[in-house]
Protein backbone atom coordinates (compact mmCIF):
# COMPACT_ATOMS: atom_id res chain seq x y z
CA UNK A 1 0.00 0.00 0.00
CA UNK A 2 2.72 2.05 0.64
CA UNK A 3 4.36 1.27 -2.28
CA UNK A 4 1.50 2.02 -4.14
CA UNK A 5 0.90 5.57 -2.86
CA UNK A 6 4.61 6.03 -3.39
CA UNK A 7 4.52 5.32 -7.14
CA UNK A 8 1.17 7.28 -7.38
CA UNK A 9 3.36 10.63 -5.81
CA UNK A 10 6.09 10.05 -8.37
CA UNK A 11 3.46 10.12 -10.88
CA UNK A 12 2.31 13.79 -9.86
CA UNK A 13 4.03 16.39 -10.59
CA UNK A 14 6.43 17.72 -7.49
CA UNK A 15 7.72 21.51 -6.71
CA UNK A 16 10.83 21.83 -8.23
CA UNK A 17 11.22 26.11 -7.32
CA UNK A 18 10.10 28.69 -5.31
CA UNK A 19 10.47 31.68 -5.62
CA UNK A 20 9.70 34.72 -3.32
CA UNK A 21 9.50 38.23 -5.32
CA UNK A 22 9.15 41.08 -3.66
CA UNK A 23 7.47 44.10 -5.83
CA UNK A 24 5.94 47.48 -5.68
CA UNK A 25 3.47 49.25 -7.58
CA UNK A 26 2.14 52.90 -7.84
CA UNK A 27 -1.10 54.17 -6.24
CA UNK A 28 -2.85 57.43 -6.16
CA UNK A 29 -3.34 59.41 -2.96
CA UNK A 30 -6.32 57.79 -1.69
CA UNK A 31 -7.05 59.51 1.71
CA UNK A 32 -8.16 57.27 4.69
CA UNK A 33 -8.65 57.55 8.80
CA UNK A 34 -5.18 56.31 9.10
CA UNK A 35 -3.86 59.09 6.62
CA UNK A 36 -3.04 58.92 3.04
CA UNK A 37 -1.84 56.60 0.65
CA UNK A 38 2.14 57.03 -0.98
CA UNK A 39 2.62 57.06 -4.19
CA UNK A 40 3.98 53.17 -3.73
CA UNK A 41 2.54 50.12 -2.66
CA UNK A 42 4.30 47.00 -2.20
CA UNK A 43 3.11 43.29 -2.80
CA UNK A 44 4.81 39.97 -2.31
CA UNK A 45 4.31 36.96 -4.99
CA UNK A 46 5.16 33.50 -4.62
CA UNK A 47 5.84 31.46 -7.80
CA UNK A 48 5.95 27.83 -7.28
CA UNK A 49 7.58 25.86 -10.51
CA UNK A 50 6.41 22.09 -10.78
CA UNK A 51 8.18 19.17 -12.45
CA UNK A 52 5.64 19.35 -15.47
CA UNK A 53 6.97 22.47 -16.28
CA UNK A 54 3.88 24.50 -14.74
CA UNK A 55 3.79 27.46 -12.60
CA UNK A 56 1.66 28.17 -9.71
CA UNK A 57 1.24 31.72 -8.69
CA UNK A 58 0.26 33.44 -4.96
CA UNK A 59 0.41 37.00 -4.08
CA UNK A 60 0.10 38.77 -0.53
CA UNK A 61 0.66 42.33 1.51
CA UNK A 62 4.10 43.48 0.85
CA UNK A 63 5.69 43.23 4.25
CA UNK A 64 8.71 42.46 5.18
CA UNK A 65 8.12 39.71 7.89
CA UNK A 66 5.85 37.86 5.30
CA UNK A 67 8.70 37.53 2.97
CA UNK A 68 11.30 36.49 5.43
CA UNK A 69 8.56 34.08 6.33
CA UNK A 70 8.00 32.63 2.72
CA UNK A 71 11.58 32.25 2.43
CA UNK A 72 11.73 30.14 5.36
CA UNK A 73 9.49 27.85 4.54
CA UNK A 74 10.91 26.81 1.37
CA UNK A 75 12.16 23.46 2.86
CA UNK A 76 8.70 22.09 3.36
CA UNK A 77 7.52 23.21 -0.23
CA UNK A 78 10.69 21.85 -2.06
CA UNK A 79 10.36 18.50 -3.29
CA UNK A 80 6.59 17.86 -2.23
CA UNK A 81 3.98 16.32 -4.97
CA UNK A 82 1.42 18.82 -5.60
CA UNK A 83 -1.20 16.27 -4.46
CA UNK A 84 -0.25 17.00 -0.97
CA UNK A 85 -1.16 20.78 -1.03
CA UNK A 86 -3.10 20.21 2.46
CA UNK A 87 -0.23 18.50 3.95
CA UNK A 88 2.33 20.58 2.83
CA UNK A 89 -0.16 23.69 4.21
CA UNK A 90 -0.62 22.10 7.32
CA UNK A 91 3.84 21.55 8.09
CA UNK A 92 3.48 25.43 7.32
CA UNK A 93 1.03 26.24 9.63
CA UNK A 94 2.25 24.24 12.73
CA UNK A 95 5.60 24.91 12.08
CA UNK A 96 4.62 29.26 12.38
CA UNK A 97 2.81 28.32 15.18
CA UNK A 98 5.87 26.82 16.94
CA UNK A 99 7.93 29.25 16.25
CA UNK A 100 5.51 32.04 17.09
CA UNK A 101 5.09 30.36 19.84
CA UNK A 102 8.51 30.24 20.84
CA UNK A 103 9.11 34.20 19.84
CA UNK A 104 5.76 34.79 22.36
CA UNK A 105 8.14 33.18 25.50
CA UNK A 106 11.32 34.96 24.56
CA UNK A 107 9.45 38.16 24.20
CA UNK A 108 7.63 37.76 27.53
CA UNK A 109 10.92 36.45 29.47
CA UNK A 110 12.71 39.60 28.96
CA UNK A 111 16.00 41.25 27.92
CA UNK A 112 18.24 38.73 26.95
CA UNK A 113 20.15 39.28 23.64
CA UNK A 114 17.94 36.51 21.67
CA UNK A 115 14.02 38.43 23.43
CA UNK A 116 15.90 42.25 22.03
CA UNK A 117 16.15 40.25 18.16
CA UNK A 118 12.90 38.81 18.05
CA UNK A 119 11.09 40.69 20.07
CA UNK A 120 10.61 43.19 16.67
CA UNK A 121 7.30 44.13 16.90
CA UNK A 122 7.00 43.25 12.57
CA UNK A 123 8.23 39.13 14.13
CA UNK A 124 5.55 39.06 16.92
CA UNK A 125 2.86 40.42 14.82
CA UNK A 126 3.15 38.16 11.69
CA UNK A 127 0.10 36.70 10.22
CA UNK A 128 0.73 33.53 9.80
CA UNK A 129 -2.96 33.07 7.41
CA UNK A 130 -0.68 35.91 4.63
CA UNK A 131 2.44 33.20 4.88
CA UNK A 132 0.05 30.10 4.16
CA UNK A 133 -2.42 31.80 1.69
CA UNK A 134 0.76 32.81 -0.70
CA UNK A 135 1.71 29.33 -0.92
CA UNK A 136 -1.90 27.84 -1.07
CA UNK A 137 -2.87 29.75 -3.64
CA UNK A 138 0.21 28.78 -5.89
CA UNK A 139 -0.21 25.31 -5.20
CA UNK A 140 -3.77 25.68 -5.66
CA UNK A 141 -3.56 27.36 -9.38
CA UNK A 142 -0.28 24.54 -9.97
CA UNK A 143 -3.32 21.25 -8.88
CA UNK A 144 -5.88 23.27 -11.31
CA UNK A 145 -3.74 23.20 -14.32
CA UNK A 146 -2.76 19.89 -13.39
CA UNK A 147 -6.28 18.47 -13.68
CA UNK A 148 -7.36 21.00 -16.19
CA UNK A 149 -10.41 23.16 -13.83
CA UNK A 150 -10.22 26.29 -12.45
CA UNK A 151 -9.07 27.17 -8.84
CA UNK A 152 -12.79 27.67 -7.67
CA UNK A 153 -13.57 24.20 -8.50
CA UNK A 154 -11.08 23.09 -6.18
CA UNK A 155 -12.24 25.10 -2.91
CA UNK A 156 -15.57 24.24 -0.59
CA UNK A 157 -18.21 22.82 -2.68
CA UNK A 158 -16.82 23.95 -6.07
CA UNK A 159 -18.07 26.91 -8.84
CA UNK A 160 -20.38 28.27 -7.37
CA UNK A 161 -20.97 30.99 -10.10
CA UNK A 162 -19.61 31.94 -13.33
CA UNK A 163 -19.22 35.65 -12.56
CA UNK A 164 -18.29 37.59 -9.16
CA UNK A 165 -20.28 41.17 -8.54
CA UNK A 166 -17.58 43.95 -7.86
CA UNK A 167 -17.77 47.41 -6.07
CA UNK A 168 -17.04 50.62 -7.41
CA UNK A 169 -13.88 51.33 -3.70
CA UNK A 170 -14.19 55.39 -3.89
CA UNK A 171 -11.97 57.14 -2.31
CA UNK A 172 -11.35 60.77 -1.01
CA UNK A 173 -8.23 61.49 -2.87
CA UNK A 174 -5.50 64.20 -1.94
CA UNK A 175 -3.94 66.68 -3.57
CA UNK A 176 -0.71 65.11 -4.65
CA UNK A 177 0.77 68.68 -6.26
CA UNK A 178 1.03 69.74 -2.57
CA UNK A 179 3.57 67.00 -1.44
CA UNK A 180 5.83 66.45 -4.45
CA UNK A 181 5.45 62.89 -4.21
CA UNK A 182 6.04 60.85 -7.42
CA UNK A 183 2.39 60.26 -7.79
CA UNK A 184 0.88 58.58 -11.05
CA UNK A 185 -0.03 61.53 -13.65
CA UNK A 186 -3.69 62.03 -14.65
CA UNK A 187 -3.75 60.42 -17.98
CA UNK A 188 -6.68 60.52 -20.51
CA UNK A 189 -9.71 62.34 -21.61
CA UNK A 190 -11.35 64.68 -18.92
CA UNK A 191 -14.19 63.07 -17.24
CA UNK A 192 -12.39 59.48 -18.01
CA UNK A 193 -11.65 57.29 -15.03
CA UNK A 194 -7.81 57.08 -15.61
CA UNK A 195 -8.21 61.13 -15.15
CA UNK A 196 -10.64 61.29 -12.68
CA UNK A 197 -8.86 59.11 -10.23
CA UNK A 198 -5.61 61.30 -9.47
CA UNK A 199 -7.84 64.47 -9.53
CA UNK A 200 -8.24 65.48 -6.26
CA UNK A 201 -11.46 64.53 -4.58
CA UNK A 202 -12.95 66.48 -1.31
CA UNK A 203 -16.19 66.83 -1.18
CA UNK A 204 -19.83 65.32 -2.57
CA UNK A 205 -19.25 66.51 -6.08
CA UNK A 206 -16.16 65.02 -6.82
CA UNK A 207 -17.25 61.91 -5.19
CA UNK A 208 -20.19 61.07 -7.24
CA UNK A 209 -17.51 62.34 -10.44
CA UNK A 210 -15.55 59.19 -9.69
CA UNK A 211 -18.56 57.30 -9.43
CA UNK A 212 -20.01 58.43 -13.24
CA UNK A 213 -16.16 58.04 -14.31
CA UNK A 214 -15.68 55.00 -12.81
CA UNK A 215 -19.15 53.11 -13.50
CA UNK A 216 -18.94 54.34 -17.55
CA UNK A 217 -15.00 52.48 -17.50
CA UNK A 218 -16.71 49.69 -15.69
CA UNK A 219 -20.05 49.61 -15.70
CA UNK A 220 -20.54 48.96 -11.36
CA UNK A 221 -23.98 48.77 -9.41
CA UNK A 222 -22.43 48.87 -5.94
CA UNK A 223 -20.28 51.78 -4.16
CA UNK A 224 -18.12 51.59 -1.27
CA UNK A 225 -16.62 55.16 -0.31
CA UNK A 226 -14.07 55.29 2.42
CA UNK A 227 -14.64 57.30 5.22
CA UNK A 228 -12.64 58.24 8.27
CA UNK A 229 -11.65 61.16 6.50
CA UNK A 230 -14.13 64.43 6.80
CA UNK A 231 -16.83 64.92 9.13
CA UNK A 232 -18.97 62.02 9.60
CA UNK A 233 -21.88 64.22 8.39
CA UNK A 234 -20.56 65.38 5.07
CA UNK A 235 -19.60 61.83 4.35
CA UNK A 236 -23.03 60.55 4.73
CA UNK A 237 -23.86 63.25 2.64
CA UNK A 238 -21.47 61.74 0.36
CA UNK A 239 -23.13 59.14 0.38
CA UNK A 240 -26.28 60.76 0.08
CA UNK A 241 -25.50 61.99 -3.10
CA UNK A 242 -24.31 58.91 -4.69
CA UNK A 243 -27.39 56.97 -3.92
CA UNK A 244 -29.47 60.24 -5.69
CA UNK A 245 -27.17 59.67 -8.79
CA UNK A 246 -27.53 55.81 -8.82
CA UNK A 247 -31.29 55.25 -6.52
CA UNK A 248 -30.87 51.28 -8.29
CA UNK A 249 -27.19 50.59 -6.73
CA UNK A 250 -25.87 49.57 -3.28
CA UNK A 251 -24.22 52.66 -1.66
CA UNK A 252 -22.42 51.49 1.88
CA UNK A 253 -19.45 53.95 3.59
CA UNK A 254 -16.31 52.10 5.85
CA UNK A 255 -15.05 54.77 7.98
CA UNK A 256 -13.12 52.04 9.68
CA UNK A 257 -14.39 52.42 12.98
CA UNK A 258 -13.81 56.11 13.21
CA UNK A 259 -17.45 57.50 14.47
CA UNK A 260 -18.28 56.89 18.28
CA UNK A 261 -21.14 55.24 18.94
CA UNK A 262 -23.31 57.89 19.38
CA UNK A 263 -22.22 59.21 16.56
CA UNK A 264 -22.65 56.48 14.17
CA UNK A 265 -26.37 56.21 15.70
CA UNK A 266 -27.07 59.26 14.90
CA UNK A 267 -25.78 59.24 11.73
CA UNK A 268 -27.13 55.93 10.84
CA UNK A 269 -30.60 57.30 12.15
CA UNK A 270 -30.64 60.89 10.09
CA UNK A 271 -29.04 59.06 6.61
CA UNK A 272 -29.39 55.35 7.10
CA UNK A 273 -31.82 55.52 4.28
CA UNK A 274 -29.27 55.98 1.43
CA UNK A 275 -27.08 53.01 3.17
CA UNK A 276 -27.40 49.10 2.31
CA UNK A 277 -25.14 48.58 5.27
CA UNK A 278 -22.67 50.13 6.85
CA UNK A 279 -18.98 49.05 7.45
CA UNK A 280 -17.37 49.17 10.97
CA UNK A 281 -19.01 52.56 11.69
CA UNK A 282 -17.67 52.63 15.09
CA UNK A 283 -15.89 50.10 17.17
CA UNK A 284 -14.45 49.67 20.49
CA UNK A 285 -14.68 52.48 22.77
CA UNK A 286 -14.97 52.85 26.75
CA UNK A 287 -13.93 49.12 27.59
CA UNK A 288 -16.33 47.71 25.37
CA UNK A 289 -15.24 46.23 22.94
CA UNK A 290 -15.42 46.91 18.80
CA UNK A 291 -18.18 43.77 18.23
CA UNK A 292 -19.93 44.88 21.47
CA UNK A 293 -20.15 48.09 19.82
CA UNK A 294 -21.23 47.13 16.20
CA UNK A 295 -24.25 45.26 18.09
CA UNK A 296 -25.32 47.97 19.44
CA UNK A 297 -25.47 49.67 16.88
CA UNK A 298 -26.72 47.25 14.27
CA UNK A 299 -30.30 47.07 17.28
CA UNK A 300 -30.50 50.68 17.52
CA UNK A 301 -30.40 51.44 13.82
CA UNK A 302 -31.27 48.61 11.56
CA UNK A 303 -28.79 48.95 9.80
CA UNK A 304 -26.80 45.75 8.49
CA UNK A 305 -23.10 46.06 9.18
CA UNK A 306 -20.41 44.57 7.24
CA UNK A 307 -16.31 44.39 9.01
CA UNK A 308 -12.93 43.16 7.92
CA UNK A 309 -12.09 44.88 11.70
CA UNK A 310 -13.64 42.99 13.97
CA UNK A 311 -14.42 39.13 12.81
CA UNK A 312 -10.98 38.28 11.05
CA UNK A 313 -10.65 35.00 12.33
CA UNK A 314 -12.90 32.30 13.67
CA UNK A 315 -12.30 33.46 17.09
CA UNK A 316 -13.72 36.59 16.30
CA UNK A 317 -16.16 35.34 14.11
CA UNK A 318 -17.79 33.30 16.70
CA UNK A 319 -17.73 36.44 19.25
CA UNK A 320 -19.40 38.61 16.62
CA UNK A 321 -21.94 35.59 15.96
CA UNK A 322 -22.67 35.64 19.39
CA UNK A 323 -23.18 39.03 19.75
CA UNK A 324 -25.26 39.60 16.64
CA UNK A 325 -22.93 42.40 15.52
CA UNK A 326 -21.93 41.39 11.96
CA UNK A 327 -24.18 40.41 8.90
CA UNK A 328 -21.34 41.10 6.51
CA UNK A 329 -17.90 39.00 7.70
CA UNK A 330 -15.70 40.41 4.17
CA UNK A 331 -13.23 36.95 4.83
CA UNK A 332 -10.63 38.10 2.40
CA UNK A 333 -8.49 34.98 1.55
CA UNK A 334 -5.65 36.97 1.88
CA UNK A 335 -6.02 36.63 5.33
CA UNK A 336 -8.55 33.72 6.19
CA UNK A 337 -6.91 31.77 3.05
CA UNK A 338 -8.46 30.51 0.10
CA UNK A 339 -10.21 27.74 1.82
CA UNK A 340 -10.91 29.37 5.32
CA UNK A 341 -12.47 32.28 3.08
CA UNK A 342 -14.91 29.67 1.98
CA UNK A 343 -15.18 28.27 5.07
CA UNK A 344 -16.72 31.47 6.41
CA UNK A 345 -19.46 31.39 3.14
CA UNK A 346 -20.39 28.07 4.51
CA UNK A 347 -20.72 29.58 7.81
CA UNK A 348 -22.53 32.53 6.60
CA UNK A 349 -25.15 30.43 4.73
CA UNK A 350 -26.15 28.26 7.96
CA UNK A 351 -26.64 31.89 10.07
CA UNK A 352 -28.26 33.72 7.44
CA UNK A 353 -25.45 35.96 6.91
CA UNK A 354 -23.58 37.81 3.65
CA UNK A 355 -20.82 36.78 2.49
CA UNK A 356 -18.33 39.70 1.46
CA UNK A 357 -14.55 40.25 0.82
CA UNK A 358 -12.00 42.92 2.09
CA UNK A 359 -9.34 44.64 -0.07
CA UNK A 360 -5.79 46.07 0.44
CA UNK A 361 -3.53 47.58 -2.50
CA UNK A 362 -3.52 44.85 -4.84
CA UNK A 363 -1.95 43.22 -8.33
CA UNK A 364 -3.71 41.34 -10.53
CA UNK A 365 -2.77 38.33 -9.06
CA UNK A 366 -4.93 38.53 -5.95
CA UNK A 367 -7.44 40.19 -8.00
CA UNK A 368 -7.75 36.39 -9.47
CA UNK A 369 -7.92 35.00 -6.02
CA UNK A 370 -10.49 36.80 -4.53
CA UNK A 371 -12.51 35.99 -7.98
CA UNK A 372 -12.07 32.67 -7.39
CA UNK A 373 -12.76 32.29 -3.58
CA UNK A 374 -16.03 34.61 -4.96
CA UNK A 375 -16.56 31.86 -6.95
CA UNK A 376 -16.64 29.32 -4.79
CA UNK A 377 -18.55 31.41 -1.74
CA UNK A 378 -22.04 29.32 -1.48
CA UNK A 379 -24.87 31.36 -0.59
CA UNK A 380 -25.68 35.02 -0.64
CA UNK A 381 -22.94 37.27 -1.09
CA UNK A 382 -22.46 40.74 -1.64
CA UNK A 383 -20.00 42.84 -4.37
CA UNK A 384 -16.95 42.09 -3.19
CA UNK A 385 -13.98 44.81 -2.33
CA UNK A 386 -11.02 45.55 -5.25
CA UNK A 387 -8.90 48.41 -5.22
CA UNK A 388 -7.31 46.98 -8.56
CA UNK A 389 -9.28 49.77 -10.71
CA UNK A 390 -6.77 52.22 -8.88
CA UNK A 391 -4.08 50.55 -10.84
CA UNK A 392 -5.94 48.70 -13.66
CA UNK A 393 -4.62 49.87 -16.79
CA UNK A 394 -0.61 51.28 -15.91
CA UNK A 395 0.44 48.25 -13.01
CA UNK A 396 0.13 44.43 -13.93
CA UNK A 397 2.20 41.08 -13.27
CA UNK A 398 0.06 38.81 -15.75
CA UNK A 399 -0.19 38.74 -19.31
CA UNK A 400 -4.33 39.41 -18.92
CA UNK A 401 -5.15 40.61 -15.90
CA UNK A 402 -9.24 39.85 -15.56
CA UNK A 403 -11.45 42.32 -16.73
CA UNK A 404 -14.35 43.99 -14.71
CA UNK A 405 -17.40 44.70 -17.14
CA UNK A 406 -20.80 45.25 -16.27
CA UNK A 407 -19.86 45.55 -12.41
CA UNK A 408 -18.45 41.72 -12.51
CA UNK A 409 -15.68 39.78 -12.96
CA UNK A 410 -16.41 36.87 -15.32
CA UNK A 411 -13.99 33.76 -14.81
CA UNK A 412 -12.32 32.79 -17.87
CA UNK A 413 -12.51 29.58 -18.93
CA UNK A 414 -8.57 28.67 -18.16
CA UNK A 415 -7.55 26.21 -15.62
CA UNK A 416 -5.72 27.12 -11.89
CA UNK A 417 -6.25 30.88 -11.30
CA UNK A 418 -6.70 31.29 -15.21
CA UNK A 419 -3.55 34.07 -15.54
CA UNK A 420 0.14 33.71 -16.45
CA UNK A 421 2.76 36.10 -15.13
CA UNK A 422 4.21 38.29 -17.61
CA UNK A 423 8.09 38.10 -16.85
CA UNK A 424 8.93 41.34 -17.87
CA UNK A 425 6.07 43.06 -16.04
CA UNK A 426 7.72 41.21 -12.94
CA UNK A 427 11.16 42.30 -12.91
CA UNK A 428 9.64 45.69 -13.39
CA UNK A 429 7.64 45.66 -9.94
CA UNK A 430 10.28 44.15 -8.68
CA UNK A 431 13.00 46.95 -10.34
CA UNK A 432 10.58 49.57 -8.55
CA UNK A 433 10.10 47.54 -5.49
CA UNK A 434 14.20 47.98 -5.00
CA UNK A 435 14.02 51.48 -6.19
CA UNK A 436 11.40 52.33 -3.33
CA UNK A 437 12.46 50.19 -0.38
CA UNK A 438 10.31 47.41 1.46
CA UNK A 439 8.17 47.68 4.27
CA UNK A 440 4.66 47.57 5.00
CA UNK A 441 2.36 50.63 4.08
CA UNK A 442 2.95 54.05 5.91
CA UNK A 443 0.29 55.88 5.53
CA UNK A 444 0.99 58.58 7.95
CA UNK A 445 4.38 59.88 5.91
CA UNK A 446 2.14 61.18 2.94
CA UNK A 447 -0.64 62.96 5.18
CA UNK A 448 1.95 64.44 6.77
CA UNK A 449 2.52 66.56 3.50
CA UNK A 450 -0.67 67.86 3.37
CA UNK A 451 -0.91 68.43 7.35
CA UNK A 452 2.63 69.02 9.40
CA UNK A 453 3.00 66.55 11.92
CA UNK A 454 -0.02 64.60 11.49
CA UNK A 455 -0.53 61.92 13.28
CA UNK A 456 -3.35 58.83 13.73
CA UNK A 457 -5.94 59.13 15.85
CA UNK A 458 -8.86 56.00 15.41
CA UNK A 459 -11.32 57.99 16.60
CA UNK A 460 -11.05 61.38 14.44
CA UNK A 461 -11.54 61.59 10.83
CA UNK A 462 -8.01 62.34 9.11
CA UNK A 463 -8.75 65.79 7.71
CA UNK A 464 -11.89 66.89 9.79
CA UNK A 465 -9.71 67.76 12.31
CA UNK A 466 -6.91 70.01 10.39
CA UNK A 467 -9.92 72.05 9.47
CA UNK A 468 -11.60 72.56 12.84
O1 LIG B 1 -6.72 51.21 1.25
O2 LIG B 1 -7.11 52.96 2.47
C1 LIG B 1 -7.28 51.79 2.18
C2 LIG B 1 -8.27 50.98 2.99
O3 LIG B 1 -8.67 51.73 4.09
C3 LIG B 1 -7.67 49.67 3.42
O4 LIG B 1 -6.46 49.91 4.09
C4 LIG B 1 -8.61 48.90 4.33
O5 LIG B 1 -7.93 47.79 4.83
O6 LIG B 1 -10.00 48.60 2.37
C5 LIG B 1 -9.81 48.32 3.68
C6 LIG B 1 -11.08 48.41 4.47
O7 LIG B 1 -12.11 48.07 3.96
O8 LIG B 1 -11.05 48.76 5.66
MG1 LIG C 1 -13.29 48.08 5.72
Amino acid sequence: MADLSRQEAARTPHIVEMQVVPVAGRDCMLLNLAGAHGPFFTRIVVLLKDSSGNTGLGEVPGSESIRLTLENVRALVLGRPIGDYQAILNAIRASLTAETERQRIVHRAGSTAEALVLSQPHEINLRIENVITAVEAALLDLLGKHLGVPVCALIGRGRQRDAVPVLAYLFYVGDRARTGLPYPEPAGPAGAWARVRSEPALDAAAIVRQAEAATERYGFRDYKLKGGVLPGEEEMGAVEALKRRFPESRVTLDPNGAWSLAEAIALGRAHGQALAYAEDPCGPEDGYSGREVMAEFRRATGIPTATNMVATDWRQLAHSLALNAVDIPLADPHFWTLHGAVNVAGLCEAFGLTWGSHSNNHFDISLAMFTHAAAAATGRITAIDTHWIWQQGTERLTREPFEIVAGEIRLPDRPGLGIEIDPGQLEKAHALYRKVGAGARDDAAAMQYLVPGWTYDPKRPSLARARS
